[in-house]
């Protein structure tokens, strides 16, 4: 008897505190997981799964850049271990900006071109200064013209851009222009009345890769002047892409404004309905047309999130842009009016035609790659960038960080 009741009391102790152990699991998981970060990286098909922060917004704080950088994977070529490709580093520049070049220049050389040599084009649409010729030239590590090309040169020679790919087209109607650039002021559009930016727009989304100094070439790397380049750089960028396969490499992803695209959308619909097979099966629709991060955005621009890569950094195969669908997709939109009727920008129009017609596993983010163009960053946290910029800082202005769209393309696309 007194047996079977130290057996009942023996049963009673171990249930409580089986239950005990039980709730003590059950409490450690919560708190364990309330504690988690609600960004995660999972890895699946080759590429890290990022998945936003529940609040959603911009990167600030958990930005996939505050980790220690490792550069790309897969093989990279140093200095003098590999031939050059086909490449150029390339800006459309004018006379006046030339303090501004060098300065670009100076960073881009310093933290990467000297150990590759890759040559640089300069394009205008009027001729080089014979300052800005002697000056830039100086700024490359080989200090022969031939190192850097100019077009046109000086008392103009040279290739110049084709008349009919930077002045106005014939079908565009200057009345209308009149009325919409009013329109345009009034939505307080940045450059609405500049005649020059909507041409430089026009002819950076679908005439560059066209011009004479550039038809043997593939590889491009654009550069504006007054930007910074922080971190050292020890392969070849350009072999990197075409050794991995790319088409397209970015730094910043940020939102555009509606007013200026209003009709981009609805004519990139027209356009593809018109071509269906233009589509890519792995294409980045979901990313272009997304509608929940900024929903008032993707509504004024008809359909478009507005996110887009910033065109002013690019590294690209300029086939891609010389491939039927792209140009097919220029051609409409040319036709359609909208870089003068409203300031389509070659930003969003790269990124829509990449986002349709191009392989998203082709897009390449560079994260490791430090670069400013005010007001925004990309900066790692790497040794290579020698404290020159603050890892993790997206802007240098006020309330602009939720301009950073680039949880969106880590989410819709990939982050790698
Ligand atoms: N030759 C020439 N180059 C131009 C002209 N307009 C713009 N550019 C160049 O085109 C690029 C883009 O122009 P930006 O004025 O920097 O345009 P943005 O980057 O949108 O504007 P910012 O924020 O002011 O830099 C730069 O490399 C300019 O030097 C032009 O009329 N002629
Ligand atoms: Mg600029």
């Amino acid at each position: 008897m007194v047996l079977l009741q130290s057996h009942g009391v023996v049963r009673l102790i171990f249930a409580l505190l089986l239950l005990s152990s039980f709730l003590l699991i059950i409490y450690n998981f919560r708190s364990i997981s309330s504690r988690l970060p609600d960004l995660d990286d999972v890895v699946s098909g080759g590429h890290t799964k990022f998945r936003r922060p529940k609040t959603g917004g911009s990167l600030k704080g958990i930005d996939p850049l505050l980790e220690p950088e490792k550069g790309p994977s897969g093989k990279l070529y140093g200095p003098g271990e590999v031939n050059r490709t086909s490449a150029t580093i390339l800006s459309l520049v004018r006379n006046d900006e030339l303090e501004g070049m060098l300065q670009s220049m100076r960073d881009l050389e310093a933290t990467w071109n000297h150990k590759f040599n890759y040559p640089w084009t300069f394009i205008n649409d009027e001729p080089f200064s014979k300052e800005f010729i002697e000056r830039t030239s100086k700024e490359a590590k080989y200090t022969s013209y031939g190192w850097c090309s100019f077009f046109p040169g000086a008392g103009g020679g040279g290739e110049v851009i084709p008349k009919e790919d930077w002045e106005v087209p014939s079908w565009i109607n200057e009345d209308l222009i009149q009325e919409s650039s009013d329109l345009l002021t009034e939505n307080k559009v940045q450059y609405a009345t500049m005649r020059s930016y909507h041409q430089m727009c026009r002819w950076n989304s679908g005439k560059f890769y066209h011009h004479p100094a550039l038809k043997d070439i593939r590889w491009y790397w654009r550069v504006e002047p007054k930007v910074h380049f922080f971190c050292d750089i020890d392969y070849d960028v350009f072999r990197y892409m075409e050794d991995n396969d790319k088409l397209y490499g970015f730094v910043i992803n940020i939102y555009d404004s509606p007013d200026s695209i209003e009709t981009l959308w609805p004519q990139t619909l027209e356009f593809l309905a018109e071509h269906p097979e233009y589509l890519h099966p792995n294409n980045a629709m979901d990313w272009l047309s997304d509608s929940k991060n900024r929903p008032e955005h993707n509504h004024k621009a008809n359909g478009y999130s507005t996110c887009h890569f910033w065109s002013n950094f690019e590294i690209g195969d300029m086939n891609f842009w010389r491939s039927k669908p792209y140009e097919d997709y220029f051609e409409h939109l040319d036709r359609a009016g909208g870089f003068f009727y409203e300031r389509w920008g070659d930003a969003p129009v790269h990124s829509i035609g990449l986002g349709l017609f191009a392989d998203k596993d082709k897009i390449h983010w560079f994260r490791d790659i430090g670069y400013q163009h005010i007001p925004y960053f990309n900066c790692p946290s790497s040794p290579k960038c020698k404290q020159r910029c603050q890892a993790g800082r997206f802007t240098d202005g006020t309330g602009l960080d939720e301009e950073d769209c680039r949880a969106n393309w880590f989410e819709m696309a990939h982050m790698d």
